[in-house]
C-alpha cells in the first residue's frame, strides 16, 4: 500500500469531500473488511499523511547513550536518570536530546519496573522539579527563557506535577523540545538538515517541525525500552498543545508506543480540519510555517481535498488505549471537534476487536475513569483554559491504571 510520493497528485488535484474520509474505506474506494486489510490501509492513511500534512520523517538511526543516575533526588521521592542520546550517524556536535526519567524511589528499591509517561517539556528538564541534581542543559540556557537558575528550578512544577506522578507508581520522561528543533521557524536550526538527503518524497514533503519532534519522541521510547526499571510495553506518550500535536503524531506513528495522550493538541492535532471554526489551516500554517510539511498549507480553503483528516491519525493507534483530553474554555483548540475526530475512529477499534467508547462521551471534571466508564477511548474535558495540570495527570494516569496490568 506504498505508492510512490511522486505519483499523489497535488493538493488541488485531490477530489473534493466535504464529508470525513472513511478510515475503513482504501482511497480507490475499496472496504477495509479484516485486520489484514486494516494493516495496508493503515499503511496507507500514514503515508497520506506525511505527504500532505507532517512530511516525511527519516528511519530510525542507531542511537548512542550516556546514562548517570542519581537516587535521593526529589526529597528521597525520586532516582533521576538523565540519559544523552545521540545519533550514530551525525557528526558530535549534531543535535542530541537529555532525557531524564525520573523513577519512583520505592519501585527502585522494590527492584520493581514502572510504566513511564514521557512528554515534551518547553522551558528545560531542570524545570520540571525544584532538585537542584536536574542538569541545566546548554539547550534550555539558549532556548528554554531561562533568567536565573534560583527561579527556574521547578519553573514547571505544577504543570508537570512530577511527585504526583511518581506517587501514583509511574515514571515521568521528559527532555525540551529545542533539543531536537528550537521552534525558532528557521529550517536551517535543529536536527532536520542533517537528514535532508533521506527523505523519500518530492519538494514540499520534507518533515516539519512537528514530526521531527515526534521522530525525536520516539528516539526516546529506543532509549527507554532496554531499561530495567521501565515497563517496556507501558509507555505512554503525553504532549500539551503543540508538543500533544507531536505527542499524538509519535504514538501513533509508533506501535511500540502503549498508549497515547494528547492534551488540548488541536488543529494539528485531535481536532479535525473540516468544519473547523476555530484553528484553520491558513491560520497555524500563517503562524507556524514551519510545523507541517509545506504541502499541508495549500489546503487552506479547501480543507474538503484533505484525503485524510485528525480522525485518521487518531485511527492510527488503534486497537492500542487513546485518551484525549480538552479544557472545556479552551476554544481555540476546538475540543468539539476532537471529541468528533475520536467518534469517528472508533470503527477501526471495532473492526480489531477492541472496545472503543464505553460509555457516552466527553467524560467530564470528577466522573470517574475506571473498566466500567472507558474502553479503549476516552475524550476528557476539565473546566480550565489552555493548560495541564493534576487533574488531567490523574485522568490520563486513571485511564492507563484500567489499560496497564497492576500499574500504581
Ligand atoms: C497556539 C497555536 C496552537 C497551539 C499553541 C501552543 O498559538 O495556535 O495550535 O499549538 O499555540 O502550542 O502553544
Amino acid at each position: 500500500m506504498h505508492t510512490d510520493p511522486t505519483d499523489l497528485p497535488a493538493p488541488s488535484r485531490l477530489p473534493s469531500r466535504p464529508e470525513l474520509p472513511d478510515p475503513l474505506e482504501f482511497r480507490d474506494g475499496s472496504p477495509v473488511e479484516s485486520t489484514a486489510d486494516w494493516r495496508d490501509r493503515r499503511a496507507e492513511i500514514r503515508q497520506l499523511l506525511r505527504q500532505y500534512v507532517y512530511g516525511y520523517a527519516p528511519g530510525a538511526p542507531e542511537i548512542e547513550t550516556a546514562t548517570e543516575r542519581t537516587p535521593g533526588v526529589c526529597g528521597g521521592a525520586a532516582t533521576l536518570v538523565e540519559t544523552e542520546i545521540a545519533f550514530a550517524d551525525l557528526p558530535p556536535d549534531a543535535p542530541a536530546i537529555t532525557l531524564a526519567l525520573f523513577l519512583p524511589a520505592d519501585a527502585v528499591d522494590a527492584g520493581r519496573s514502572v510504566p513511564v509517561l514521557l512528554g515534551l517539556n518547553w522551558r528545560g528538564n531542570h524545570a520540571a522539579v525544584a532538585d537542584p541534581a536536574v542538569t541545566i542543559t546548554d539547550t534550555a540556557r539558549e532556548h528554554g527563557g531561562f533568567e536565573e537558575e534560583a527561579a527556574d528550578r521547578g519553573a514547571a512544577a505544577d504543570y508537570w506535577c512530577v511527585e504526583h506522578v511518581l506517587s501514583r507508581g509511574y515514571g515521568f520522561a521528559t527532555h525540551q523540545f529545542a533539543d531536537i528543533d528550537p521552534d525558532s521557524g528557521d529550517p536551517a536550526d535543529g536536527i532536520r538538515p542533517y537528514y535532508d538527503d533521506e527523505l523519500p518524497g518530492p519538494p514540499g514533503t520534507e518533515w516539519g517541525v512537528l514530526a521531527a519532534w515526534a521522530w525525536g519522541l520516539q528516539r526516546c521510547v529506543d532509549a527507554l525500552r532496554p531499561m530495567e526499571a521501565v515497563r517496556a510495553e507501558e509507555i505512554i506518550v503525553l504532549g500539551h498543545s503543540r508538543c500533544g500535536k507531536a505527542a499524538l503524531l509519535a504514538g501513533a506513528t509508533d506501535e511500540r508506543i502503549g498508549l497515547v495522550a494528547p492534551h488540548q493538541s488541536g488543529t494539528g492535532g485531535t481536532a479535525l480540519d473540516r468544519d473547523n471554526d476555530q484553528e484553520g489551516v491558513g491560520d497555524i500554517t500563517g503562524t507556524f510555517p514551519g510545523w507541517f510539511a509545506d504541502t499541508y498549507a495549500a489546503f487552506e480553503g479547501q480543507v474538503d481535498r484533505l484525503p485524510v483528516d485528525s480522525h485518521c491519525l487518531a485511527a492510527l493507534v488503534a486497537p492500542r488505549p487513546l485518551i484525549d483530553t480538552a479544557g472545556a474554555r479552551d476554544h481555540w483548540t476546538n475540543p468539539g471537534r476532537a471529541l468528533d475526530a475520536v467518534r469517528a475512529a472508533e470503527p477501526v477499534w471495532d473492526l480489531l476487536g477492541a472496545e472503543g467508547i464505553a460509555d457516552d462521551l466527553p467524560l467530564y471534571g470528577d466522573d470517574e475513569i475506571a473498566d466500567e466508564t472507558v474502553g479503549s477511548i476516552c475524550h476528557y474535558r476539565r473546566e480550565t483554559a489552555h493548560t495541564l495540570n493534576e487533574g488531567y495527570l490523574d485522568a490520563v494516569l486513571d485511564f492507563a491504571d484500567v489499560h496497564f496490568d497492576g500499574a500504581g
